[in-house]
């Protein structure tokens, strides 16, 4: 009987030392919108703010992630923030965003509550974001209800803008993708008709019929059909879509794709992309804040769909994506922002260095997964900054406590910004492994890491 416990205390352990999601640590991230780009998932999320200002959600600004492989995530930083609209007279209220890629431009759609949706502009994926309106792109009278922007471009070129909180509209947005066709519905938004079978069935809160549908629409194509996928049920929400034979409907309701659990946030949120030829389903949960409904975290799932093109029902799990799409080269230098987990550790940037890792103490670790060390390397090398006491990196493999590669020694570099190349001795190692830094050293900051390479 004792064994069997024991078998099963390691048996978790083990799926926590495993656990990917959810796949940012180092800030509370919500809201997903994947977007596939040139070989690449970028990942635009709100951003849920340490401290919540009078328990309701607290977010300034929309953060950026990229991988190519699916379980290392590099941190581009907050590409956005309420301070790029001008007109804006408020600080409070980056919900939910989506960026999409037209022409080689990338058009970042936001909501800002209670003010609508906007537009941003780049000629890159990460930014500077900038604001070509100068004010609110969608211009209804349902203000409060203009939430949780998404947006596809129709294989013929007509691109749509929906979204909507607890009703779904939308606007056939013009070439520029920063102006929309007036000629249609009510001054160009077309109201989408909430009946059951489109959207499923659900008594409202007054006791009148009404749909399951309630907000964060996240709108795509796949194999001709159209798929619109959102938070259904009121609170506490599950994920559910409904398909459609035209980009303007009319839909039908499919059921769920993720239920209630635990460990999920009052809100849910999806995004949906294929990558490399699998397909993965981003949510969000309140795993990291330990069930703190306004500190969200992004998580992701690899799914299949059926053959007739419906979603199955996923499950959230801590595994999140066990297999990466392809193998990270660890000789070419390594933003040390690139991180599949972590603990302890936030990152911050500035134009001089980029992002960079910072709030290094003693303990905390990060780890990059599926490294190709190939014949196996002799040296490490890491950019490091310290004013305080600096510290080590352990360079461990396979497990934070795994075997120990070697250790680089951090001496105070005379400034946080003061930026020195530091190397260390490496045991060999072949093949494909995961890589831990472990940070160790005195109390308080340690010190900065901005890069790492192997040589
Ligand atoms: O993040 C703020 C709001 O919570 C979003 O706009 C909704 O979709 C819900 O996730």
């Amino acid at each position: 009987m004792r064994i069997r416990n024991l078998l099963f205390v390691l048996m978790l352990l083990g799926s926590w030392v495993n656990a990917q999601n959810p796949i940012i640590q180092t800030f509370f991230t919500a809201d997903p919108a994947p977007m596939v780009y040139n070989g690449t998932v970028y990942l635009y999320t709100s951003h849920d703010e340490d401290s919540t200002v009078n328990n309701f959600f607290t977010m300034y600004d929309w953060r950026c992630y990229s991988s190519k492989d699916m379980v290392n995530w590099t941190d581009h930083g907050a590409v956005a923030s309420l301070k790029n609209f001008k007109w804006l007279n408020k600080t409070n209220g980056a919900w939910a965003v989506q960026c999409i890629e037209r022409n080689g431009k990338f058009y970042l759609y936001v909501p800002i509550h209670g003010e609508g949706i906007s537009v941003l502009v780049s000629d890159s994926p990460t930014g500077p974001f900038s604001d070509p309106v100068g004010k609110r792109l969608i211009d209804s009278d349902h203000i409060w209800q203009d939430i949780d922007p998404t947006v596809f471009v129709d294989d013929n070129g007509q691109a749509y803008l929906y979204w909507g909180n607890p009703g779904l509209w939308y606007v056939k947005l013009n070439n520029d993708m920063i102006s929309y066709d007036r000629s249609i519905g009510q001054n160009g938004i077309v109201s989408i008709e909430m009946t059951p079978e489109a959207f499923g069935s659900k008594a409202g809160r007054d006791g009148k019929p009404g749909t399951t549908y309630t907000e964060g629409p996240w709108f795509y194509k796949r194999n001709n059909l159209y798929y619109m996928i959102y938070a259904s049920e009121g609170i506490p929400e599950y994920i559910s879509y409904s398909t459609a034979p035209t980009a303007e409907g009319p839909w039908t309701y499919k059921g769920h794709i993720m239920k209630r659990a635990d460990h999920l946030a009052f809100t849910n949120h999806s995004g949906i992309v294929d990558f490399k030829g699998n397909s993965y389903f981003f949510y969000h949960t309140h795993e990291l804040s330990k069930g703190e409904g306004f500190k969200r975290s992004v998580s992701v799932e690899q799914f299949a769909y059926n053959p007739d093109g419906t979603i199955p029902l996923i499950t959230p799990t801590k595994e999140g994506v066990t297999k990466s799409v392809s193998l990270l080269n660890p000789y070419t230098p390594v933003q040390a922002e690139t991180i599949a987990f972590s603990e302890g550790l936030k990152t911050t940037g500035n134009s001089q260095t980029g992002v960079y890792v910072t709030k290094i103490d003693n303990g905390d670790y990060l780890k990059v997964r599926s490294v190709d060390f190939g014949k196996g390397p002799k040296q490490i090398e890491a950019s490091v900054a310290s004013a305080a006491q600096g510290g080590t990196i352990e360079v461990r493999i396979d497990n934070s406590d795994g075997e120990l590669l070697g250790t680089i020694a951090v001496e105070n570099t005379g400034g946080w910004q003061n930026w020195k190349t530091v190397n260390g001795k490496l045991k060999k190692a072949t093949g494909v492994h995961d890589l831990y830094f472990v940070f160790k050293g005195g109390d308080g900051q340690l010190f900065n890491f901005d890069w790492w390479k192997l040589k």
